[in-house]
């Protein structure tokens, strides 16, 4: 008996329908997303080392051009090609990673509309709101969704097991990259049996399990450690809600830029006691606001629409237009709503 995860029939099924589509492909391109984060980056060269293992050639396309820092590690970030416009090279066919719909390529998609309309365009991907633009030459679909899988490269993984396709250390350390970039770690609630069996068997496929967390984890430009520094120093409670601020002029005192801020709210999010946590990040009039709970009964999606934003029930996001009134106005509100939800999950 195999000692890896199983594979079951839905991924059978759909390896066997998608496999003459890559079967017939030389040239295969592959774009991920635009603020792409590393299950988009992972997937796509997991898929190349999957495939270029077969002698097929496999171009990765970054469709913003661009691909987070933590993830230029990756055996074959190299090879990754900056989109910056234009037509794309001839292919046989297009793999589409992680991408939920076509402006998630953003001008990729839009300088190369009629390649994917045509097709053949495989599509890949865990977002329950995939709007399955993969086609097959007949027309025919050749879209493989999987809204239960924790990460996209989870999926790639076990399509690979069902093509009976070689799992290298390259593409098993790529795939591990991109189910930790999704789990925060095997943290987050998708974290289900079957992606903690994944990455079990990545691992001994000879994944690089200590490079993906000191690059993912352990690693930061020191002007990071000093904007979580100043961060820290300003957390204030508002009522039960930790929060704090992140200005142009923080960021600049540590010679940093917004794009390496990231991170901190997270270690916000820990603070006992704290009902939710509230990051604000200022723009020119307006404060854009990272939310974040722990606590069961708190839905901060639920809140961050209310004024107008969005997310997941643990983690959200919303634009405040105004100054310190407008930001301590909504902190406030915050602080009430989540009351509330705790006071009705109560009963
Ligand atoms: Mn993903």
């Amino acid at each position: 008996m195999s000692n890896l995860v199983g594979v079951d029939a839905a991924y059978h099924e759909g390896a066997a329908r998608l496999w003459p589509l890559i079967a017939q492909a030389q040239r295969i391109i592959s774009p991920f997303h635009i603020n792409s984060d590393p299950d988009a980056v992972g997937s796509a060269l997991g898929l190349y080392h999957l495939l270029t293992a077969l002698g097929k050639t496999v171009t990765v396309y970054a469709s913003d051009g661009d691909f987070p820092k933590i993830t230029a590690f990756l055996p074959g970030a190299a090879t990754i090609v900056r989109y910056t416009g234009g037509t794309l090279p001839e292919a046989d066919l297009v793999m589409a990673l992680d991408s939920s719909d076509t402006g998630r390529l953003g001008k990729l998609h839009a300088e190369n509309a009629n390649r994917f309309a045509t097709g053949p365009t495989l599509m890949i991907d865990h977002h329950v709101t995939n709007a399955r633009f993969g086609v097959a030459p007949d027309g025919s679909d050749a879209n493989f969704i999987d809204s239960t899988a924790a990460a996209t490269a989870e999926i790639l993984y076990l399509l690979a097991r069902a093509w009976e396709l070689p799992i290298s250390p390259e593409a098993a350390t790529c795939l591990l990259a991109g189910i930790y970039g999704d789990t925060l770690g095997l943290q987050t609630t998708s974290t289900s049996p079957r992606v903690v069996r994944v990455v079990a068997d990545l691992l001994a496929a000879g994944a690089d399990h200590t490079g993906v967390v000191n690059n993912f984890y352990r690693s930061r430009p020191f002007a990071t450690v000093k904007v979580w520094g100043a961060t820290l120093e300003q957390a204030a409670w508002c009522g039960g809600v930790v929060w704090s601020q992140i200005t142009p002029e923080m960021l600049a005192a540590a010679n940093s830029s917004e794009g390496e801020s990231g991170g901190v709210i997270n270690f916000l999010t820990g603070t006992r006691d704290a009902r939710a946590t509230v990051l604000l990040h200022r723009g020119p009039g307006e404060w854009r606001a990272g939310l974040r709970t722990l606590v069961e009964a708190v839905d901060v999606a639920a809140i961050a629409e209310k004024f107008g934003g969005g997310g997941h029930r643990k983690a959200a996001g919303c634009r405040i237009v105004g100054d310190e009134a407008e930001r301590d106005a909504f902190l406030q509100e915050v602080d009430r709503l989540a009351g509330e939800q705790i006071a009705a999950a109560a009963g």
